[in-house]
């Protein structure tokens, strides 16, 4: 028994007649039935020149076939690369370059203005939508339902991921096998995530939360998903009657809380709420204790590490804090200079150590050198503090990084486009505060001619930029605020504009 993912998602299921997904139309699949559609496509990708250990983008919608292509990865030992659907072609070229897949997924619809850049790096492109239609899957029935998988091991790599880390453009963050299975052993523990689970699913596939900690504990502990193409709530609060796990970012809790429907009743089938991604505020905690009598549970990830710490599932589950380190992973707190004193005198960086922390940042050794201490801790980027209980607290970053509704947004990113633009002097994004996202990014730009139209800067950055990095407010100013040494200073920005 090797510890690659083969063996702990899909061996044990081969022969499973238990129902792995419930879609939105009420279709249920087995696990038996959706590796056998997940081996027909191996075949089908291999007979087309797909190998062990070649990188595989896949950029379709939410969908059955979407999420069988991350099976097929792993039968056939490539890498999966989920990126965003919604990417838009700059943002698709630049990933493609970078990480130069073998075969990229996406909607029939961007194939031909996707294929020219694959067609540059012999790069093979499929469609598939959204309704699981496309090259992916078109006569399947010609091809075998079983599959011999190229087997794995722990330090092979199983995933690809991009993050911007702490800073700069996005980088490859290279996940191996070990880095996912022991992760998700160690949450099916730690959460009492059994077969007789019934999992809540409305996230995307294409980041850890709702790919790795959604899905690997599932399927390793053989529970039903019900799978939901994105957060719809009325499908949602129908799926509490008979579900009873949720994984999700604070946004879903902060709508559910406005809806009347939301009660004790309707909840009382659930085990357990978690959430992740992004902080959720205690007053969150408390309004949905009040209302539904569960306490969310709350737990801290990354791209680069999957998850660290986590509320108990029995036991004190701390608002405000993201809980304890997972077992196996070494958490310490590294003083920075300049940082101030708490009570317990231990406020810093967050750095991490252990079987979850990736490989390394792909092609890119000197951000990788750069991401770790000497001693091999790595760095977060995030700032925090334990209390006298051993509970994890994040105070702040030390990344110039948006939170916005669980989805990460790089300011840097954005000015970037922004001062593309020739109108454009210069910008600074920066985040405010949002009762429904969050944070949302704004931008404050200084433009040569003030009569220059905002709208026409709006829909420059919505053709570069996916729709949720878009600023959702442009200030025309004079000038940005900068201090002696000429860098924008954004906290004036925030405090005088959130
Ligand atoms: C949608 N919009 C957004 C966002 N989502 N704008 C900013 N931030 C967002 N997150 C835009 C839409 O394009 C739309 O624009 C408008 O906002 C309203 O859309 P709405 O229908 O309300 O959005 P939605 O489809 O309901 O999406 C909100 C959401 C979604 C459910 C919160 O963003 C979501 O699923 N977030 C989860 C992200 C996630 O999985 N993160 C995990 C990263 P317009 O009206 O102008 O058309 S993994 C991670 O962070 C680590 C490892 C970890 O610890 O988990
Ligand atoms: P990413 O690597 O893009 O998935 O984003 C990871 C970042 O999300 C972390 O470094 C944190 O800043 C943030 N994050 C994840 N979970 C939480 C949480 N529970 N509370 C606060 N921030 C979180």
């Amino acid at each position: 028994m090797t510890n690659s993912l083969y063996s702990n998602l899909i061996e044990p299921n081969l022969n499973n007649n238990k129902t792995f997904l419930i879609l939105d139309d009420g279709t249920e699949i087995s696990y038996k039935d959706f590796i056998s559609l997940s081996s027909k496509i191996s075949h089908k990708l291999t007979n087309l020149g797909l190998k062990s250990g070649d990188h595989i983008l896949v950029k379709s919608p939410k969908c059955k076939e979407t999420l069988s292509l991350y099976l097929t990865s792993i039968l056939t030992g490539s890498v999966f690369f989920p990126l965003n659907s919604n990417y838009t072609l700059n943002e698709t070229i630049y990933f493609i370059e970078d990480s130069k897949p073998s075969f990229l997924i996406c909607e029939s619809s961007e194939v031909e203005s996707i294929k020219p850049i694959c067609d540059d790096i012999g790069c093979r492109i499929l469609s598939l939508n959204a309704n699981g239609e496309g090259d992916v899957t078109n006569d399947l029935e010609n091809f075998d339902s079983s599959f011999k998988p190229n087997i794995r091991v722990k330090d092979d790599l199983a995933a690809l991921l991009y993050t911007s880390g702490t800073t700069g453009k996005p980088k490859g963050a290279m996940l191996t096998h070990q880095n996912l299975v022991s992760n998700a052993h160690q949450l099916i523990n730690l959460w009492n995530i059994d077969k007789s689970d019934t999992l809540i699913h409305a996230l995307p596939i294409y980041h850890t939360h709702g790919l790795f900690v959604a899905i690997n504990t599932s399927m390793m502990s053989g529970a039903t998903i019900r799978f939901i193409k994105n957060f719809n709530i009325d499908l949602v609060i129908e799926a509490f009657k008979y579900s009873t796990l949720m994984m999700g970012v604070p946004t879903f809790y902060t709508r559910l809380i406005k809806d009347k429907r939301l009660d004790r009743s309707v909840t009382k089938n659930m085990k357990l709420f978690i959430s992740g991604s992004a902080p959720l505020l205690t007053e969150t905690h408390q309004d949905f204790y009040n209302i539904t009598g569960h306490q969310i549970l709350e737990r801290y990830g990354m791209t680069e590490t999957n998850m660290n710490t986590s509320n108990p599932f029995d036991g004190e589950r701390k608002a405000g804090s993201v809980g304890k380190p997972l077992k196996d992973i070494s958490i310490r707190i590294n003083k920075t200079k300049g940082d101030k004193d708490t009570v317990l005198n231990k406020i810093g960086m967050i750095e991490i150590k252990g079987p979850n922390v990736f490989k390394g940042y792909l092609n890119n050794p000197e951000k990788t050198q750069e991401a770790f201490t000497k001693d091999g801790y790595f760095i977060t980027g995030d700032i925090g503090y334990f209390d006298k209980d051993g509970y994890l607290f994040i105070s702040g970053r030390n990344k110039d990084l948006i939170i916005s509704g669980g989805f990460n947004v790089y300011p840097k990113e954005i000015e970037d486009v922004i001062n593309q633009h020739k109108s454009v002097i210069e910008s600074a994004v920066f985040g405010i505060k949002d009762n429904d996202l969050g944070e949302v990014p704004i931008a404050a730009v200084v433009m040569i001619n003030n009569n220059t139209k905002i709208k026409d800067l709006s829909i420059f950055v919505e053709k570069n930029l996916v729709k949720y990095k878009t600023p959702k407010k442009y200030l025309v100013l004079n000038e940005l605020p900068k201090n002696v040494m000429g860098k924008v200073q954004k906290n004036i920005l925030k405090d005088k504009y959130s």
